[in-house]
């Protein structure tokens, strides 16, 4: 018997390797299928916990033949994510939970109706194969490679403006020369890049791909913009479902780590400490982005996931979860595709800015829309493929 299927029945037992030999009907066509079912292991179904969700890796690793992790070309650390099911969004509780918090610490009305309309509802997604996450946000020095093989410029960069790191003189942010080498405050190679945006992120992706003779995963159109390339293997931006999946690592919790945001007084994400916007303590001493994996991983060995910087991801925003979409996710959707003020992109995970009175944003569930033209010293990624 292979091993990862022993670990299963240890873990789940037999009812759900009973799965792994499903049997169907005597066709061609059923039989293949039958094949494949017998060879691929169960997938995920949440909530497990850290041992299930190594235990998970493995077998999928074992059943694909790869690593649980791999570096890349780049240096990045490749982590195997598999299928499975997960409930997507905030529950009732957590979302009343969410706004009791926001009347008590006076939370603007803006930022309430974000939490009482955004995350809701909650409802079952269905990730369909398994995909490979950067175990980091991209970070400086390996922004800094791309652009030293491609001489690539920002939109910051050509603009000669960015958002300002600090959240009081944002709104005079016009001209201020900052981006991804100077985002308004001191960083190391090893911290996340920030002041990029939605297009930077895209052409990094196709970069990478190109780095491994992949396909692009997105094309240029002239009139559409990028367009996603559904069929491409190459690297891309995750999709929302992806993304709040792997950082949810089997967590049906508020946050990932459990109901708290900081168990025990232990800070688990960078996230802004002190008083917003006045006084900034630094999360373990990081004042702005942190180095990638300063704070603990998560059950899928994923670091950052919440806080440090919000990443992009490449599905369009709506201000609701919308049902009547297909719930098998993984594939990306379709579109947008260029650099366009009208289009909003989702992010995920919330910042370094991100503190309880202001945004209460370092969850899985919470989301936030941002122009795809946007950079800002809170904003980076992560690449999936
Ligand atoms: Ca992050």
């Amino acid at each position: 018997m292979p091993r990862g299927i022993a670990l299963l029945i240890l873990l789940f037992g037999w009812p759900v390797c009973c799965l792994l030999v499903n049997v169907g009907p005597a066709s061609a066509v059923a039989a293949e299928k039958k094949n494949k079912m017998a060879s691929e292991p169960a997938s995920a179904r949440a909530p497990f916990d850290a041992r299930q969700a190594a235990a998970l890796q493995a077998v999928w690793s074992e059943s694909l033949g790869v690593p649980v992790a791999a570096k890349n070309s780049l240096g990045v650390k490749m982590v195997l994510i598999p299928p499975g099911e997960f409930l997507m969004g905030s529950s009732e509780e957590q979302v009343a939970e969410a706004l009791r918090m926001a009347v008590e610490l006076k939370i603007d009305e803006n930022t309430r109706k974000r939490i009482r309309e955004t995350e809701r509802p909650q409802h079952g997604m269905v990730i369909a194969r398994p995909f490979f996450l950067a175990e980091t946000e991209v970070t400086i020095g390996q922004f800094r490679q791309f652009v030293k093989q491609t001489g690539y410029m920002t939109q910051a960069e050509e603009l000669g403006t960015a958002n300002s790191a600090d959240p009081v003189k944002a709104a005079a942010g016009k001209g201020n020369g900052f981006n991804w080498r100077s985002p308004g405050f001191a960083q190391r190679e090893e911290a996340a890049v920030s002041q990029v945006t939605w297009n930077d992120a895209v052409v990094f992706c196709n970069w990478l791909s190109a780095q491994e003779d992949l396909p692009p995963a997105y094309q240029r159109d002239k009139q559409a913009g990028w367009v996603l390339q559904e069929e491409s293997n190459g690297y891309r931006l995750p999709t929302e479902a992806e993304w709040e999946y792997a950082a949810r690592a089997g967590s049906s919790s508020t946050y990932p780590w459990g109901p708290d945001a900081a168990p025990g007084g232990r800070l688990m994400a960078n996230t802004w400490q002190g008083a917003f916007p006045h006084r900034n303590d630094g999360a373990l001493g990081w004042v702005g982005t942190s180095p990638v994996g300063a704070f603990p991983p998560n059950d899928f060995g994923l670091v950052d996931m919440i806080g440090n910087v919000w990443e992009w991801t490449t599905t369009i925003f709506a201000g609701r979860h919308r049902l009547g979409e297909a719930k098998r996710c993984c594939t990306p959707s379709r579109g947008p595709v260029d650099p366009d003020p009208a289009v909003s992109q989702v992010l995920k995970g919330g910042s370094h800015l991100c503190a309880p009175e202001y945004c209460h944003r370092y969850r899985p569930a919470a989301r936030s829309p941002q122009s795809q033209d946007s950079a800002t010293t809170h904003i980076g990624f992560r690449c999936v493929r």
